[in-house]
């Protein structure tokens, strides 16, 4: 019986997430599903994409968090059109709550729609929200080992972002652990290795981010 449930749930989710992608393509836009823990660097990475992409790709930010505005206000203080969404406890972000936002948005002149989901290695995975590309983030004070625990997230990203490379000498992460690992799991990930803080690596994310947005225009 409960899976009846969730099997209903996620087969609801998903003609959302088609009304979505019908809406991110009749748009002429692309859209990215950003997925990490609390804390991994999320909204750092957004800022420093924003910043990246400057003058090239504008972009629109759909954040979302349980509660408070905290993310949205520091992504509209970069002059950027932002939506926060709470879900009032919910884990993770739906279809639904993106459809709302995206049709609730002034897209005109937007290429890029960032979807910051809520700080959740699990649930997040789950849900698709009509994306063109997932997106995770994990950061060096997470640990090496969080593929083996938390696999959907890792085999279900196209980009794994390892953030925080500047903390390295500070922690026993073992980067080489890590690929073979991940690689194991989802061949074809692309891993971008970048710190927020410094701001080395980014150039290479920014680079491969705007070939796959022209690509598709
Ligand atoms: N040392 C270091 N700190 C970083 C880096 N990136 C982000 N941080 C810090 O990590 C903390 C969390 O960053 P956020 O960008 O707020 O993380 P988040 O994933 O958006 O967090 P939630 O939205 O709360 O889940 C902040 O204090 C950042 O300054 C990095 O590359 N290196
Ligand atoms: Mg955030």
């Amino acid at each position: 019986m409960e899976i009846e449930v969730l099997e209903g749930v996620f087969d609801a989710n998903e003609i959302i997430a088609k009304e979505n992608r019908a809406l991110i393509e009749d748009g002429g836009l692309f859209m990215m599903n950003l997925m990490a823990s609390p804390g991994a660097g999320k909204t750092s990475f957004i800022m420093r994409t924003i910043k990246g992409l400057e003058g090239k790709v504008s972009v629109a930010v759909i954040e979302g968090d349980i509660a408070g505005k905290v993310d949205s206000e520091r992504i509209a203080g970069a002059g950027v059109p932002t939506i926060q969404i709470n879900t009032g406890g919910s884990c993770h972000l739906e279809a639904k709550q993106v459809n709302t936002a995206l049709n609730r948005m002034d897209l005109s002149g937007v290429e890029l729609v960032i979807v910051e989901n809520v700080g959740n290695l699990v649930c997040p995975a789950e849900f698709k929200l009509g994306e063109d590309l997932k997106v995770m983030i994990l950061s060096v004070a997470e640990g090496d080992d969080k593929p083996l625990k938390y696999p959907l997230m890792f085999s279900e990203s196209h980009v794994l972002i390892v953030n925080k490379i500047d903390l390295i000498p500070h922690t026993d992460f073992d980067m080489e652990r890590l690929e073979e690992t991940v690689r194991k799991m989802n061949p074809h990930v692309e891993i971008f290795k970048l710190s927020c803080r410094t701001g080395e690596g980014i150039e290479c994310w920014i680079d491969w981010l705007e070939k796959r947005i022209r690509e598709k225009q």
